[in-house]
């Protein structure tokens, strides 16, 4: 007994773990045979590409050229700065400052992965006919609620940190070959990094801890990562960031906070893509507040983001009233009004919204 109880014990702690697979056997062997048809490679991903798009793209662009083929990345519009470090980052082709090449990239490609996007408008309205009409084989790789994207593959788990965790997983089920180096693990830890706030939220899952110390194994420096992303800032952003807060509203009885920024404060501060990233987190540091919306101003839009603490889902509140989504405690919309209506609209739906105004 004693011993059967120690064995138990034994597997119940140290049991293997078994990820979910994704792909059936079928589709594996569909994707060995378009890999071995195929020579060029393109990767496409959202428009304002985060740290987890870039770095799913780069860790199959890393992968798949190691494989032999010809890999390119395209992004939709600017990446931010600090993502200028990443390994094959100089490689990547940019679709605002290179259009015609980009279509022609994500045209001739006989594979193309599309990274962290649930759906093709998600790459904005440029590159979205050529993603859907475009003859290639199409492989989605993503981690958003409701994929929609019409491709052969859709490669979606919703439960994980980021797309790059997904990445890894799925190149973990097609190949039987030990994949991971040093550029693939510093393009996958970026990604996670960055999609939970430094392992601050999303990410309390045994899976991702165990896939970190993996990433670490391949010599990766994590803490200098973290430096080049973080501590890479311009004076400029932190100049905008000190306005930001300064503007910072608080509803300590709805638990809501807000901040937003206009395109005069951007441009007085010589604002450059990137640059507002992470701010939208201030707002959701302070105590009593489970809830928080960033507001920029751009071209007749205002880019809405949410954060949220714990079981509010803001993925619901933006779908519900700004046409918006993304995940529980990370979404985002576009609202086509004024900075000022889109504030006050805001201000109203908080003031009724059932979830928020329970401790009245
Ligand atoms: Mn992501």
């Amino acid at each position: 007994m004693y011993i059967l109880f120690q064995f138990s014990v034994f597997f119940f702690i140290f049991l293997p773990q078994i990820l979910t697979l994704v792909l059936s056997p079928s589709q594996i062997s569909e994707i060995h045979k378009k890999l071995v048809e195929s020579k060029k490679i393109a990767v496409c991903t959202h428009y304002n590409p985060d740290g987890d798009a870039i770095g799913a793209s780069l860790a199959l662009r890393s992968y798949f050229t190691t494989q032999g083929f010809e890999v390119i990345c395209v992004i939709p519009n600017n990446m931010p700065e600090f993502y200028q470090w990443m390994p094959g980052a100089e490689t990547i082709l940019n679709a605002q400052k290179s259009f015609k090449e980009a279509k022609k990239v994500l045209q001739d490609a006989d594979i193309l992965f599309l990274v962290d996007m649930s759906a093709e408008h998600r790459s904005g309205v440029d590159l979205e006919n050529i993603l859907l009409t475009t003859s290639a084989y199409k492989i989605l790789i993503d981690h958003h609620p409701n994929p929609t994207a019409q491709c052969a593959v859709v490669y979606s788990i919703t439960n994980t940190t980021s797309t790059c965790e997904n990445v890894h997983r799925f190149l973990d089920e097609i190949t039987d070959q030990p994949f991971l180096n040093q550029e693939i693990a510093t393009c996958i830890y970026t990604g996670i990094i960055t999609d939970t706030g430094s392992l601050s939220f999303a990410c309390n899952n045994a899976e991702t801890y165990s896939l970190l110390a993996e990433l670490m194994k391949t010599g990766i420096d994590g803490e200098e990562i973290h430096r080049e992303i973080y501590d890479n800032y311009s004076e400029s952003r932190i100049r905008l960031l000190g306005i930001t807060l300064n503007k910072l509203k608080v509803f300590p009885h709805l638990g809501t906070s807000y901040m937003y920024v206009t395109q005069e404060e951007m441009k007085i501060n010589y604002f450059k893509d990137g640059d507002t990233e992470g701010f939208v987190n201030y707002g959701i540091s302070l105590k009593g507040i489970i809830f928080t919306a960033f507001f920029i101003e751009r071209d007749k839009r205002i880019r809405i983001s949410f954060r949220s603490k714990g079981d509010f889902d803001v993925n619901k509140f933006a779908q519900t009233y700004f046409q918006g989504g993304g995940h529980r405690n990370a979404a985002a919309s576009y609202h086509y009004d004024t900075l000022e209506n889109t504030i006050k609209r805001f201000e109203e739906i908080i003031q009724t919204h059932p979830e928020l105004n329970h401790k009245k």
